[in-house]
């Protein structure tokens, strides 16, 4: 395919066109087209790459997509409604849709040696969403299981769906506590997840910080919950899935994963055996925007039993499929099948290993005393400040990171005692681990340097001091680091 080349050589030489970056072209000219519509749109496009370039990121879920995949986005796949599932659609005309959500979900089941991908979700939450209806769906039709006798999950209306919930008694849900890393849709309230399931969960040991398998077992053997849910949000060790699996048969459970987190990690061969999700749980859900470095989206991964529950996640629970992110899913799994992705990540891993050594060593705490994938948890009361305080000061000097509970946080989930810090954004950007030292003393410059505010006697939970100067200081030192890995190299258009 030579597009660009063949339009270009209607009007300049072969010599000039070899000097032109495409990428500069591609997105010069999306930006210049879209502004003939909407300038404050083009603007606040090209602004969010100047304030990507210019930031510390530090935000354990967020990365850099390659600029295939970001480019395989914007285009008129989005045009066309599909509703089903491959050569399966409820709308004519969906071969070119076919063609991409067939070659994604292929790219996915060998990336992750699945036996199913499916590749529609538009988000975690959605993945989630398809996975917990699935697993439901698959127990109606279960004759073992169905004490409820309810009818194809077709055929279900409102009443059945009410029985299926009451008959099952137990539908009950069984993942990590959120103080300690969990997260939101493994069945908390303010999730649909929440109203959906019976809540219960495990956490990690008091002492080590560590997941506690046989505490895990204890209460799942207790609750017997339909569904144990291994994975989490902000937990920074390996989870041992072949334990859990142990524990998930022993009580009956369905065996998910969210592995939302750490998929580039399961991608990059860095957890493998027992600590690789795919081959030990019934289903497995993410993300595909963060460590993997894809399009913001989701993706189910299932054995064989779960898939034709998942595979009806649209319409049962999904909207039409997004034509040009399932394109742009299927471009970021190839790259993550190419040996560049393996370093990547493995880099991801040691840059997270040095950092967490080099905050130690400045004296800072970190949850469960350090971490083995891409984020940690620092808890900030060592330095007198709550997770609020501190990741507004971080941002004050240009450190971007979010607050996040500790396990058994006593400023709760809004304030909180911690901030999670994560690599593998600044990874993509090529930093390597003395460039990672460098950043932990940064943080903890910027921490020691932050007081709490008292008023009327009493802590505030939200303010503090930060000298501005002091912050500017390290804004120029972050400057210093990020010019020497540039973003986007190839796109000049700021
Ligand atoms: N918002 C994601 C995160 O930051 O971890 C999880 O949904």
């Amino acid at each position: 395919m030579a597009y660009l080349e063949n339009y270009l050589k209607q009007f300049v030489s072969e010599d000039i066109i070899s000097k032109i970056s495409a990428e500069t072209l591609s997105f010069a000219s999306a930006v210049d087209v879209v502004a003939k519509t909407s300038p404050e749109i083009a603007q606040a496009i090209v602004d969010e790459l100047r304030d990507q370039r210019n930031s510390l990121k530090l935000i354990a879920s967020e990365n850099y997509a390659d600029v295939e995949t970001l480019l395989a986005m914007g285009n008129w796949l989005t045009d066309k409604y599909a509703e089903g599932s491959v050569g399966h659609r409820f709308y004519a005309g969906c071969q070119n849709i076919d063609t991409v959500e067939r070659i994604a979900s292929q790219k996915a089941c060998e990336l992750f040696g699945a036996e199913n991908a499916y590749v529609q979700p538009h988000s975690g939450i959605d993945a989630n969403l398809v996975a917990y209806w699935a697993i439901m769906a698959a127990k109606v039709e279960d004759p073992a299981l169905n004490k409820a006798n309810v009818k194809n999950v077709n055929q279900m209306d409102d009443q059945d769906w009410d029985a299926l919930r009451k008959a099952f008694g137990n539908q009950r849900l069984m993942g990590l506590s959120l103080d300690a890393g969990g997260h939101l849709t493994h069945g908390f309230r303010p999730n649909i997840s929440g109203k959906m399931f019976e809540h219960y969960s495990y956490s990690v040991d008091p002492n080590t910080g560590v997941i506690d398998y046989e505490e895990m077992r204890k209460i799942a053997n207790e609750v017997k919950p339909l569904v144990l849910v291994g994975g989490y949000s902000a937990y920074p060790r390996k989870i041992n899935f072949r334990i859990m699996r142990e524990i998930a048969d022993e009580v009956g459970a369905v065996f998910m994963v969210d592995m939302a987190h750490f998929a580039g990690l399961v991608a990059g061969k860095v957890f493998t055996g027992d600590f690789d999700p795919v081959g030990h749980a019934d289903i497995v859900t993410t993300t595909t925007h963060k460590t993997l470095r894809g399009p913001r989206g989701g993706m189910v991964l299932c054995k064989d039993w779960l898939a034709p529950y998942v595979l009806r996640g649209c319409p049962l629970v999904l909207g039409g499929p997004l034509g040009h992110m399932m394109a742009a899913k299927a471009v970021a799994f190839e790259k993550a099948l190419q040996p560049e992705f393996q370093q990547y990540s493995q880099q991801v891993v040691k840059n997270a290993a040095a950092l967490a050594d080099e905050l130690m060593r400045c004296g800072a705490t970190l949850t469960s005393g350090g971490t083995d994938n891409h984020l940690m948890v620092l808890d900030c009361t060592s330095y007198g400040l709550n997770g609020r305080q501190a990741d507004s000061a971080l941002l004050d000097s240009g450190i971007v990171t979010n607050r996040n509970t500790i396990p058994n946080d006593p400023n709760g989930a809004w304030y909180t005692s911690g901030v999670r810090i994560g690599t593998p954004a600044l990874t993509s950007r090529g930093m390597k681990e003395d460039d990672f030292r460098e950043v932990a003393r940064m943080i903890d410059e910027v921490l020691r340097a932050t007081k709490p505010v008292e008023k009327d006697g009493k802590i505030s939970p939200s303010k503090y001091e930060l000298d501005s100067e002091f912050s500017a200081k390290i804004k120029t030192q972050i400057n210093e680091l990020l010019a020497r890995f540039p973003l986007y190299p190839n796109i000049d258009i700021v």
